[in-house]
């Protein structure tokens, strides 16, 4: 018989049914929200696609929280988003960088324990300035268990403790990058998935399972604009990565695209550290902690990476505030361990 070539394949939701048999106790409630996740992208990457054709390009005219001004498609992404989970039974409430507070949802009588509901937050349309140039965007995700088991909170503020939670306790994370092609990459804790949409069948097939960061530091990234508003101890890391006194640095280049998510994948995939560093005058970095840093490395040290503030892992600051925002190093465990050591030296002296 001849052979079509045709190799066994999994897509995303057999992937995640897959996963979901080693938690024999699972009712598949955390499945469904994952994938929910999946066709939130897929109806968001219909939008990004046609973005030039249905003259969403553009400013929405408003800004947001982070005081940035809100391009069309990171209000229809936000849209999607949230209308995607807002009635599944499970989600108690989202946040978003595109929403000035969190969204707490009803707690309906699912008669299931408060650990068994799950809020999520998003960054919708992550480098949504870069739209207009057809630059890759992507959507960044974190989902943590609820905590407290009252129901409706009559109060915002009473919904908070659910989103303030370390990265550590995530209960999944990804991205999905809307670029050359549209990828989905998650993590559960049992390693990094990528998954390729094929725009033929509308589905997301397996193409890069166990994905693990190269022990190389092929790319440098960072905006190398703020170079003069870094402190003397990144700008010393720079300076060292960059004066190829290191064999290990031979071959690093610079690659920066301004859009997290693309240049988190590449560096995923070629191995790279990544900075957005404090600014030294505010003491402050520029991307936030729950729906950036945190779900990036959660998946970053799921594929043998790490992630630090410069002083902290990542994954185990402690949030205060919904918007907070962190410096963020991340990529090669051996470049973010470096840069923690220079900052530490520097400290010290
Ligand atoms: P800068 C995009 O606006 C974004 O939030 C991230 O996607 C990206 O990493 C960063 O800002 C780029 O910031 O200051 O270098 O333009």
């Amino acid at each position: 018989m001849p052979d079509s070539g045709w190799k066994d394949f999994h897509t995303l939701e057999s992937y995640i049914a897959a996963e979901e048999k080693m938690h024999p106790q699972s009712r598949g409630l955390f499945s469904h929200l994952l994938r929910r996740v999946g066709l939130a992208s897929k109806v968001i990457n219909s939008k990004v696609l046609r973005a030039g054709l249905n003259d969403v390009l553009g400013d929405h005219g408003a800004t947001n929280v982070q005081g940035e001004s809100q391009m069309k498609l990171d209000v229809i992404a936000n849209d999607i988003m949230k209308a995607t989970f807002r009635w599944m039974p499970i989600v108690i409430g989202m946040a978003s960088e595109e929403e000035d507070e969190l969204i707490s949802l009803p707690r309906p009588n699912t008669g299931m324990p408060a650990e068994d509901h799950y809020i999520i937050m998003f960054d919708p349309l992550d480098g949504s300035s870069n739209i207009d140039a057809n630059v890759s965007v992507g959507t960044i995700f974190s989902i943590h268990r609820a905590l407290s088991d009252t129901e409706k909170k009559e109060t915002v503020a009473a919904g908070l403790p659910d989103f303030l939670q370390p990265g550590y306790k995530q209960e999944a994370s990804g991205y999905v990058i809307y670029g050359s092609s549209t990828m989905f990459v998650y993590t559960t804790g049992h390693g990094v998935h990528g998954f390729t949409l094929d725009p033929e069948i509308g589905e997301y097939i397996l193409s890069h399972e166990n994905i693990r960061i190269p022990n190389t530091c092929k790319c440098f990234s960072a905006n190398e604009g703020n170079y003069n508003k870094w402190d003397t101890a990144t700008k010393q890391y720079a300076d060292y990565l960059r004066s190829g006194k290191d064999e290990r640095y031979k071959k690093t280049t610079s690659r920066y695209i301004g859009s997290l998510v693309a240049d988190f994948h590449r560096n995923l995939l070629y191995g790279g550290i990544f900075l957005y560093p404090a600014d030294a005058k505010t003491g402050k970095g520029k991307l936030r902690l729950l729906y950036e840093g945190a779900p990036l490395a959660m998946l970053v040290e799921q594929a043998g990476g790490l992630a630090t503030t410069g002083q902290k892992r990542i994954l185990d600051v402690q949030p205060t505030e919904l918007h907070q925002r962190v410096p963020l190093i991340i990529g090669n465990k051996h470049e973010v361990e470096l840069y923690e050591k220079m900052v530490r030296e520097h400290t010290a002296n």
